[in-house]
């Protein structure tokens, strides 16, 4: 799939130090690159509707982490996918009587011109499910020729004698890692996220399925010996994680909303393909963005629209700032309000560059790159340059350079250009 533009990004004296991060599986703090190249495998959108304010939140997070480790001197070799087929997607297009692969493409348009506006540096590959199919399929007559995966009889297929296939998450010893869930947690939430817990003849409910059998009057795709259907969710991106970048990844991230099943199930499809007893160095989870009391959701349609924000007039730029204005772990509250400080604070910096100096900014430099490679630590970073931009504008300064480092620096390692 075509991305979008890649922001230029401008040279800064000096580098970051090594990029840490907080992993949810193990709790702690763990380096974000394995060695001189890093691999990044971030989850994407599923396409039918428009982007909101918790997916930027994501988006805006891993284009943190990928300038700070760039900037660390490491090579980023990143990853994200496309749910392009999907149950919420085939749903929505049905009930606004459009093609589901129009709806799909209308989307993905609109997700890309929030990037770009967003300054949100694009993954090297952009990869949709619906092009990638025929490269899950062997995987899959993989996992249920070693045992993995069981098929159950689907008496509502278009064809007699079809199967769902489903993994078995008994077989794997690891499963529950990731979440740390218990059973009873695991099944709270399996459902409201994608899983099927009541499908009769599945083992155990919260088996993943990992192909479906076509029903009638739904997109299908040849399956060899699976059959003609679609693949389950988190297979596409256990198989896009392996096939393009090779297990373990450095991150796999995402939304929290995605920690379990999603994660969990992909981590396992993963280990058990590739034999390797670990799926990510690090798994990292941007915390919920809300409105009203609620994550903010497409389900829900409780939405704060970054097209719609801009289209209200709104500078993207300071849609960048109010999200970096929370910490990525964090769950919160979206209000106007965030908007009118990330307003303020954009035209006080603003003023503050573009005077003729101001003290010297290295240091200011030297406290965003370590706020950031500590868990992307983006407030941190925002209040050094608060500092710099109170004191030019209180006292001045009279280091000539100082505006030219620091506006290069705010651009390079935060994305936000004045
Ligand atoms: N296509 C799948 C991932 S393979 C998916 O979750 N798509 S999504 O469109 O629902 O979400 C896209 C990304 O935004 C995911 O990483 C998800 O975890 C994240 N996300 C969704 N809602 C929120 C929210 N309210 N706050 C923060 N992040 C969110
Ligand atoms: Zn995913």
């Amino acid at each position: 799939m075509k991305s979008w533009p890649t922001p230029f990004l401008p040279e800064v004296p000096g580098s970051s130090p090594e990029v840490m991060v907080r992993d949810t599986a193990s709790g702690r703090l763990v380096r974000a690159a394995s060695g001189d190249t890093a691999t990044l495998y971030v989850c994407g959108i599923t396409p039918y509707d428009a982007t909101h304010l918790g997916h930027a939140a994501t988006y805006v997070t891993f284009d943190l982490l990928v300038r700070a480790l760039r900037d660390s001197g490491v090579t980023v070799r990143y990853v994200q996918n496309i749910t392009d087929i999907d149950d919420p997607l085939l749903e929505r297009a049905k009930r606004d009587g459009i093609d589901w692969r129009e709806l799909a493409l209308r989307e993905i348009g609109l997700f890309r011109e929030d990037m770009t506006a967003l300054a949100v540096i694009p993954p090297d590959e952009y990869l949709g499910a619906v092009e990638s199919i025929p490269t899950f399929i062997a995987p899959i007559e993989r996992l249920v020729a070693d045992g993995w995966a069981y098929s159950v009889p689907a008496d509502d297929a278009t064809r007699p004698g079809a199967a769902d296939v489903y993994f078995d998450v008994a077989r794997d010893p690891k499963f529950g890692h990731v979440s740390h869930l218990d059973r009873a947690g695991m099944l709270e939430v399996f459902e409201e996220r994608g899983g099927d817990p009541d499908r009769a003849g599945k083992r155990n409910q919260l088996d993943a399925l990992l192909w479906r059998a076509a029903r009638p009057g739904e997109p299908e795709w040849d399956g060899a010996s699976l059959g003609p259907g679609r693949p389950g969710w988190h297979i596409e991106c256990a198989c896009l994680a392996l096939d393009h970048l090779g297990v373990p990844v450095d991150v796999q991230g995402g939304g929290s909303d995605l920690v379990f099943p999603h994660h969990e199930m992909s981590a396992a499809h993963g280990r058990a393909l590739s034999g390797s007893d670990s799926f990510a160095g690090a798994f990292v989870h941007q915390g919920m963005v809300g409105l009203d009391g609620e994550k903010m959701s497409k389900s829900k349609g409780n939405l704060v629209l970054v097209s719609a924000l801009r289209r209200e007039g709104v500078d993207p730029m300071v849609i960048r700032l109010a999200l970096l204005a929370r910490h990525h772990r964090d769950d919160w509250m979206y209000d106007d309000g965030l908007l009118v400080a990330a307003q303020q604070r954009l035209d006080t910096w603003r003023k503050a560059l573009s005077g003729n100096g101001g003290p010297v900014a290295d240091q200011t430099v030297d406290d965003i790159r370590a706020a950031l490679a500590n868990d992307l630590d983006s407030p941190r970073a925002l209040e050094a340059v608060d500092r710099w931009a109170s004191q030019t504008l209180s006292r001045g300064g009279d280091d000539l350079g100082a505006p030219g480092v620091l506006g290069r620096a705010l651009d390079a390692l935060l994305g936000v250009r004045l």
